[in-house]
């Protein structure tokens, strides 16, 4: 979780938003949540920075102050990201100076198995667990998070760790 802050400039010619960017860098496929709360009208986006800049807009969207939004990309490869947030405003009543807190809360992090991601490995897991390595994806749950092994991906080999983890071994 980072906390921020917007801004507003008068650069040589023209008026500037502050944006700050944020990397991420993805090594396996994942679902990426980009969460704000700003005391401003806030702009958000993910875009694909795979290619370099410009770079693609994935997902984005204008936040109401005081409000909690996300927005949402189901990275299908490893890739770069950059998940980015700025003000809406152009004007310093819109963004000088004023807070925001965003996080990436899901999937880094879960515990290896906790494919339903509520920060525990336990039976509830199982079913999501075989879509996972049957399907290839679950409803309501996180693939990435399947990967007991930890070589990115969940497969067959994951099945042994995964159990054992359920027996406490
Ligand atoms: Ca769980
Ligand atoms: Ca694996």
């Amino acid at each position: 979780m980072v906390c921020g802050t917007s801004g507003f400039f008068s650069g040589s010619n023209n008026f500037d938003r502050d944006f700050d960017w944020y990397e991420l860098n993805v090594n396996a496929q994942t679902d990426i949540l980009w969460e704000v709360v700003a005391e401003f009208t806030a702009t958000i986006s993910i875009i694909d920075a795979s290619a370099g800049c410009p770079g693609t807009v994935l997902d984005s969207a204008t936040v109401p102050p005081c409000v909690q939004h996300a927005v949402y990309w189901f990275a299908d490869q490893p890739g770069t990201y950059w998940l980015v947030i700025g003000s809406d405003g152009f004007n310093d009543v819109d963004s000088c100076p004023a807070k925001y807190t965003v996080s990436v809360p899901t999937p880094f992090g879960c515990p290896p198995g906790d494919v339903n991601q509520d920060q525990v490995r336990d039976g509830r897991d199982v079913q999501g667990f075989v879509d996972c390595i049957v399907l290839g994806s679950t409803l309501g749950g996180s693939c990435p998070c399947a990967d007991v092994t930890g070589d990115g991906v969940p497969t067959l080999a994951d099945i042994s760790p995964f159990v054992s983890g359920l027996l406490g071994n």
